[in-house]
């Protein structure tokens, strides 16, 4: 054991110093090579049981609501890759504190990577839809990660206690070896990456898939959109929202890949007549195609996690009405592959007048990977944690006092009706702009109601009618515009909407937890 003074004595550059470094390196490699093998078995167990998802995953579900609105407002939809990368920098230091301990307290480090290891098993294993297979991969990882730590850090050069370099004159040899054995380790772990993306070419069997689909003609179509619908102003968002630019907000590290051969969807629950539909009897059955903008509780006054659709899919409440809800049911809980859940008021599904659809296309084309292919639901007027479940493949007949979907223990409202709102999308904060006419232009919605009326308010100035574009109906937002006639100075303009009913959208601020943002959305403005 080193003494105080014997470590203090050991300063930068001696090897003692060096030999630490080394340590560091041999953890982070038999980690990583470990991880790779791990991401390997993955591949064939299933994508969601390795290590660095599962936990991932886990991270997410456990993560407050607070959180998740803080890490929305700061990353947008980059938050999953900074989740993913901020794993991986504690992975990579904790697997370099593990080799330093191999080294310095045997047998620490073993014990350390040993325990992340079975942790991680354990996570991956208690993962929605998992099974305990889903263990092995990280098992068999940290089953070859910690043999490796073991050798590895006995081969550190320069280190006290190494068997090698304790030996005086032998310094070259023994950083030659060490090099040699981590060298071949890195290299293994990268064929095993290598090979787990080849392996996991399961991905693009089911893109392959999906580009081969010809979606049914619907059986009813949807009213064509107004020439009036688009108002065409630069910088304003389009009437349509293309699936490329479409907001996409869900749990998922990993975007679910199901292959609709596999896929089918249960009704269940408190039915008479349960059963389940696979794809092909989906596809037979008369399609409806329905305007919709769908929205995210999540979205701030203001914020773009918003965006309309034209959704082809079979109505929900045709579906309900054969399994024949039973008395007492209020809610259907419908169910995605992984794991999510959302609550949806039974009430509202069987709505005779409210397209609920289980959509199967999105602007003319299969639904994209990423938001919920092969099938998802879509309701007008209700924001998309209690009603929009991608990869949705079961729908469960209960009731709102004996089942909680995924949001609700996490502090957001059971009940998720999308509220009256606008925003101005041009001009943006810090344009330049000259005095004279400026058209100011934007968005409002309020999905099933219909937005009535828009005004726009500069400084402390009266509110004045806004245009307002046509819209194929209620359930879609509407596009309006203003020109101002501004002049030099700094202004405020805000905006506010009015629905088809007569409410006027409150200016009272709040937060979008737990049941969606309000207030009005207001901007400076600088005129030259
Ligand atoms: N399976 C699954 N479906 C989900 C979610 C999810 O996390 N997982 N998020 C919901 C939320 S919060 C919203 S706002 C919408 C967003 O749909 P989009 O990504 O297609 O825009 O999907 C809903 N469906
Ligand atoms: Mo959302």
């Amino acid at each position: 054991m080193s003494t105080t003074t014997e470590r203090i004595a050991a300063g930068p550059g001696t090897g003692r110093r060096r030999g630490g470094w080394w340590a560091a390196l041999a953890g982070v490699v038999a980690a990583g090579a470990g991880l790779a093998l791990a991401e390997l078995l993955a591949a064939f167990v299933d994508p969601a049981s390795s290590p660095v998802l599962a936990a991932g995953a886990a991270v997410v579900d456990a993560v407050p609501p607070g959180l998740k609105d803080l890490a929305i407002a700061w990353f947008g939809t980059a938050d999953k890759v900074v989740l993913l990368v901020s794993i991986g920098v504690v992975l990579a230091a904790g697997a370099a504190l593990a080799g330093v301990l191999e080294q310095r307290r045997p047998p620490a480090g073993v014990v350390l990577l040993g325990a992340v290891g079975v942790v991680a098993g354990v996570v991956a294993a208690l993962r929605p839809g998992a099974t305990v297979v889903w263990a092995v991969p990280s098992l068999v990882g940290v089953g070859a990660a910690v043999p490796l730590l073991r050798a590895l850090v006995a081969r550190v050069p320069g280190a006290t206690g190494s068997a090698v370099g304790a030996v005086p004159g032998a310094q070259g040899v023994a950083r030659r070896e060490f090099l040699v054995w981590t060298g071949l380790s890195a290299a293994a772990g990268l064929v095993a990456l290598g090979a787990s993306r080849a392996v996991s070419a399961g991905g693009r069997a089911v893109q392959a898939v999906r580009e081969a689909i010809r979606l049914p003609a619907p059986a009813t179509t949807a009213p064509p959109v107004p020439a009036g619908a688009e108002l065409d102003v630069d910088g304003l968002a389009t009437y349509l929202t293309p699936n490329e630019t479409f907001y996409r907000i869900d749990t998922a590290l990993r975007v679910p890949q199901v292959n609709p051969e596999d896929w089918s969807l249960t009704v269940t629950g408190l039915v008479d007549e349960p059963f389940t539909i696979t794809w092909d009897d989906l596809l037979a059955l008369p399609l409806t195609e329905h305007h919709v903008t769908l929205a995210c509780v999540s979205n701030q006054v203001g914020g773009d996690l918003i965006g309309n659709a034209l959704w082809l899919g079979y109505p929900v409440r045709e579906l309900l009405s054969r399994a024949r809800p039973q008395a007492g049911a209020d809610m259907v809980l419908s169910r995605s592959v992984d794991g999510f859940t959302a609550g949806t008021p039974l009430e509202v599904l069987l709505e005779d007048d409210r397209d609920c659809l289980l959509a199967v296309g999105m602007n003319g084309e299969p639904l994209p990977p990423e938001h919920g292919f092969p099938a998802r639901l879509v309701v007008p007027g209700l924001y998309g944690y209690v009603s929009a479940t991608k990869w949705v493949t079961e729908l469960k007949v209960t009731r709102f006092a004996d089942d909680e979907a995924y949001w609700t223990p996490r502090g957001w409202s059971a009940l998720g009706p999308i509220k009256l709102s606008s925003r101005i999308d041009v001009p943006r904060p810090g344009d330049n702009l000259a005095a004279g006419t400026v058209t100011v232009a934007g968005v409002a919605w309020a999905q099933h109601t219909g937005i009535g009326r828009v005004e726009v308010r500069v400084d402390d100035g009266d509110w004045v009618a806004a245009e307002v574009a046509d819209t194929v109906g209620p359930d879609t937002w509407r596009q309006w515009r203003y020109d101002w006639d501004a002049a030099p100075g700094d202004h405020l303009v805000a905006v506010r909407a009015t629905d088809a009913g007569g409410v006027v959208q409150t200016d009272a601020q709040a937060p979008p937890a737990p049941d969606g943002a309000t207030g009005w959305h207001t901007i400076p403005l600088t005129i030259m």
